[in-house]
């Protein structure tokens, strides 16, 4: 079928058949009341199932990059479907793994250059995290076995990326199920001294220099990773401040701590480089990435990791397995497909440059939002933006919720996380539709 818009005829559900489902990370009674139900999408827009076309403004979930509905990748997954479904990716392989290891390593920084694969941020947080015990281990320091993650931060739902974060609400209801042996570094939001910082704000570099602080309490030995996202996504947009993820680098390294930059988001061009690491000149020792490494399209996640890891692990017998760890759906055919095409399409459209070029007009014209009622602080970095506003008094997150809402109605998509409204567009954004996207945002600001 002809995938433009006019070949999708509106679908209503009814209340009974919206029940099975369980949704994630959804408030699922209040949606199902209600649905928002979406049919089909091209470039920088959803058309829901009445047919009512949303400007994207959070690439959905920070993933289609390249925008909707490139048939380059559509292409390219159905040829490799029928071509062969599924191959076993343990002691077996197929071309397009090594293909698209290969694609990834090219733009990854300088020195990364092996690359795993899994199938979501949550498995390749999980996964960097085995890669970095085991790595200690095999370099003789068994005793580095502790866990470094930071408040506010989001590293996906498996038991490891939960413990390591540091959002309440993620962390509270699993109890002994949650990792032993973690700790946290202090967040970086502080809004009295930052509030509507263009960019990376002036303070808060000092706050890396609470890793001295663990490091004296636990002690080095004991101390195998620190992970951190560049800019904290989820949580609501923490641009890192000047200097900060410099100072982390250098403590790291003078501790013999491995640095892992949990890219999911920041990954494939949202800050303006292919990874943050880039944009932000410092080099992590591991890169887990996902969502824009395949435009969204099929599940795939990546760790990157330094040549000196691997090769720590290709030590033993020739014949042992060295890495004992992987998903059944690892470098699955369908996926390396559409990571390749995905890939093709950012380089040759320059997408990565061309946030550099966006960047400034979308700075300006998300804090343009400044002054409008219960505004309390605007954030921006690459194509990324967060406003904040302040709780309606006795219900925090309301406010951002209520936002995410009307914002639906008004014909925009936006996230909300708590007060804060989160956007990310597709990087194809023209600036046209940034205006839009940010006076519809402003009208329902004023409004509310
Ligand atoms: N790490 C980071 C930094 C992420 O942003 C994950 C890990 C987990 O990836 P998967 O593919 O397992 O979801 C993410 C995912 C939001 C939001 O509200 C962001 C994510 C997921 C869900 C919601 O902004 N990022
Ligand atoms: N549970 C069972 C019973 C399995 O056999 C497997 C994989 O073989 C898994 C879980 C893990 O599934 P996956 O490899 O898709 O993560």
């Amino acid at each position: 079928m002809n995938a433009s818009p006019e070949n999708f005829a509106p679908r209503a559900l009814t209340r009974e058949e919206l029940e099975a489902h369980w949704m994630p990370f959804t408030a699922n009674r209040h949606f199902k009341a209600k649905p928002r139900l979406m049919s089909h999408a091209k470039g920088v827009h959803y058309w829901t199932t009445e047919g009512r076309q949303i400007l994207d403004g959070v690439a959905g979930l920070w993933c289609v990059n390249a925008g909707h509905g490139r048939k380059e990748i559509a292409q390219a997954v159905a040829r490799s479907l029928e071509q062969m479904d599924f191959a076993p990716p343990f002691n077996m392989g197929h071309p397009q793994a090594f293909d698209l290891a290969n694609k990834v390593a090219k733009i990854a920084p300088q020195g990364l250059d092996h690359v795993f694969f899994v199938n979501s941020g949550s498995e390749a947080v999980d996964t960097a995290l085995k890669i970095a015990l085991q790595y200690q281990r095999l370099k003789g320091e068994a005793t580095r076995t502790r866990l470094i993650g930071r408040e506010r931060g989001y590293h996906g739902v498996n038991l490891g990326g939960t413990t390591l974060g540091g959002m309440v609400a993620n962390r509270k209801s699993w109890g002994a199920a949650m990792i032993p042996g973690v700790d946290h570094l202090p967040h970086t939001h502080l809004p009295a001294k930052n509030a509507f910082t263009k960019g990376q704000p002036e303070h808060g570099a000092e706050l890396a220099g609470e890793l001295e602080r663990l490091v004296a309490l636990h002690d080095a030995s004991s101390i195998a990773a620190v992970i951190v996202e560049p800019v904290a996504g989820s949580t609501g947009v923490l641009v890192p401040p000047k200097g900060y993820l410099q100072k982390l680098r250098e403590l790291c390294t003078k501790h013999g701590i491995l640095l892992i930059f949990d890219e999911v988001i920041t990954g494939f061009g949202r800050t303006g480089s292919a990874f943050g690491a880039q944009e932000f000149g410092v080099t992590p020792d591991i890169i887990t990435c996902a969502k824009g490494l395949t435009n969204g399209s099929v599940p795939m996640g990546a760790v990157i990791v330094k040549k000196e890891i691997y090769d720590a692990f290709m030590t033993g017998p020739e014949a042992a397995v060295e890495f004992f760890h992987g998903y059944t759906y690892s470098s699955h055919p369908t996926a390396c497909a559409a990571g390749i095409a995905t890939l093709d399409i950012y380089e040759r459209e320059g997408i990565f440059e061309r946030v550099k070029t966006l960047a400034p007009y979308w700075a300006d014209a998300v804090h343009s939002l400044k002054g409008l009622p219960g505004v309390v602080d605007i954030r921006n970095y690459g194509l990324i933006a967060a406003i904040e506003y302040e709780p309606i008094a006795g219900s925090p997150g309301k406010r951002g919720f209520e936002t995410f809402l009307r914002a639906f109605d008004a014909g925009i998509l936006v996230r909300a996380a708590g007060d804060i409204t989160a956007m990310s567009p597709p990087l194809i954004i023209e600036k046209a539709q940034i205006d839009q996207l940010v006076e519809t945002l402003g009208k329902v600001i004023k409004a509310g």
